[in-house]
């Protein structure tokens, strides 16, 4: 009966775990098109086709020196470390010096601007755009007091045009702690036994 109840318990804490893994922007994938996204009213679109596996992506367009970008909603978000992911491809990463930039941007609980982390996408001349096949990732470490995130992909004075797709940002050290708490929780029963 305490084996089962054992593994029952660590079924419970892998679920969690495993939800916790979950991205917090919805449709990161655009495959929903631009739904849950705020966007520049132009140079922005959905391209079929253009992103991860032929799937969907992001488009943003600013060929002619014009200023756009994407932004999620505000997340509520409690301290901690955060992973992000973002996959692009450009039409023009001939300079080092422009390019676009993915922001993740954090809020205290008025949901004022705390602080960001600036990320930088830049192309590689001479690859091709098409399936998004540049990759950003790695961690950010959230303020203390934070409560609200959001992502901004922004054109930051480029001239060119750039898909993007799968973005992502997970928290990271969450699900730590719970797996932590889960096994302080099977240990204090196991004792209590
Ligand atoms: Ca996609």
């Amino acid at each position: 009966m305490e084996k089962v109840k054992s593994i029952l318990m660590l079924a419970a804490v892998a679920a969690i775990a495993v939800s916790s893994h979950a991205n917090l922007l919805e449709n990161g994938d655009f495959e929903n098109d631009l739904n849950e996204w705020y966007h520049s009213a132009n140079n922005v679109w959905i391209d079929g086709g253009a992103g991860v596996d032929g799937s969907k992506a992001a488009r943003i367009e600013t060929g002619d020196g014009s200023v756009a970008d994407i932004r999620s909603n505000l997340i509520e978000f409690s301290s901690g470390n955060l992973e992000y992911s973002i996959n692009y491809g450009s039409w023009q990463g001939s300079t080092e010096q422009d390019h676009y930039e993915f922001l993740i941007r954090f809020y205290d609980d008025t949901q004022s601007y705390m602080t960001q982390e600036v990320i930088p996408l830049i192309g590689e001349p001479g690859e091709g755009w098409h399936g998004c096949a540049l990759q950003a990732q790695g961690e950010v470490v959230a303020p203390g007091s934070v409560a609200y995130v959001d992502v901004v992909i922004n054109s930051a004075g480029w001239q060119g045009g750039a898909h993007f797709d799968n973005v992502s940002i997970v928290p990271e050290p969450a699900s730590l702690s719970l797996l932590g708490l889960g096994a302080a929780a099977m240990m204090r029963k196991r004792r209590s036994a």
